[in-house]
């Protein structure tokens, strides 16, 4: 597929995809999801990527759903929009390896969202995050109403959601919507540091580790543990276990 709105890079078990329609702030629209779609189809079943990390060029990271394309739809499409912003935020967060986001600027509306689908969120001091919809007349729809609360509690959520308010990357750390705040020009540079060092760690134990996390948020906290001592059992069979154990009784680094 020729891409037209990403643009991909992909080395040293990284793939960094750059949102790239700057003239309307890497708005949404459904071009962005199908070739969104298209990569990750693509990814899937590489081995050799550990971490993907998402970000946007220019002054946003992402402004929003495409207010210029929704506007003309009808009640049909509005629902086939939804349908395919919602499945594919599902699925960065279900991904198989982490995801990061790089939050170089506005994160808005269903850029927050995208941004919050992400495992982490690593933002530039430029960035502004919130959830302008109330502006429009709506309610967020790629699952705001959902993430921010589980993310930043009940009453940030509210707040931020009910007011339409844009907050600062410095008070988005403070409310636990992003892991660290950098300087712009260092944005990259500290992204792919971190997404090295998870690169880097047991190659198994990163996924299971994601993936419990995410499955046990959803469960009680007894069956969530049970999961948890299943897939520990499980690691067993993974060559990589053996080999980090061994490598630290060894005082050497494992060779995964
Ligand atoms: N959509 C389309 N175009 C956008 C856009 C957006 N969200 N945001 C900005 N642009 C375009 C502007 O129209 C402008 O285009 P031209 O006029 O140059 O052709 C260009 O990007 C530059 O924007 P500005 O001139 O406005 O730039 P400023 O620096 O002055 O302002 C801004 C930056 C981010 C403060 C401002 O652009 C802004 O307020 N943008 C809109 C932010 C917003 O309201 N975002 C939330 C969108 S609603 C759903 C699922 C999800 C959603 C809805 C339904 N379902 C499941 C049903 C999600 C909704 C949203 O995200």
């Amino acid at each position: 597929m020729e891409y037209r709105i990403l643009k991909i890079h992909i080395a040293d078990r990284i793939a960094v995809v750059t949102i790239s329609r700057p003239a309307a702030l890497n708005a949404l629209n459904s071009d962005f999801f199908n070739e969104l779609n298209h990569f990750l189809d693509d990814l899937e079943p590489r081995e050799d990527v550990k971490v993907l990390v998402i970000t946007g060029e220019g002054k946003a990271f992402v402004a929003g759903a495409d207010i210029a394309e929704m506007v003309h739809m009808n009640s049909e499409e509005g629902f086939n929009f939804s349908t395919k912003g919602q499945r594919t935020f599902d699925r960065l967060e279900q991904f198989g390896i982490p995801v990061i986001a790089a939050v170089n600027g506005y994160a808005l509306g269903g850029g927050c969202e995208l941004a919050m689908a992400c495992d982490f969120r690593i933002a530039s001091k430029l960035a502004k995050f919130g959830q302008p919809e109330m502006n429009l007349g709506m309610i967020p729809g790629y699952a705001a109403t959902q993430r921010l609360s589980r993310l930043t509690g009940l009453g940030n959520a509210l707040y931020l959601i009910l007011t339409a308010d844009t907050i600062t990357a410095d008070d988005a750390l403070r409310i636990g919507l992003v892991q660290k705040v950098t300087e712009p020009e260092m944005l990259m540079e500290e992204v792919m540091k971190l997404a090295t060092k998870i690169a880097g760690n047991g190659s198994q134990a990163v996924p299971t580790s994601k993936r419990i996390i995410r499955a046990g948020i959803a469960m009680n906290f007894q069956d969530a543990s049970e999961l948890e001592a299943v897939e520990f059992g499980k690691q067993f069979n993974h060559e990589a276990t053996k080999e980090g154990m061994k490598a630290f009784l060894e005082k050497r680094k494992p060779d995964w």
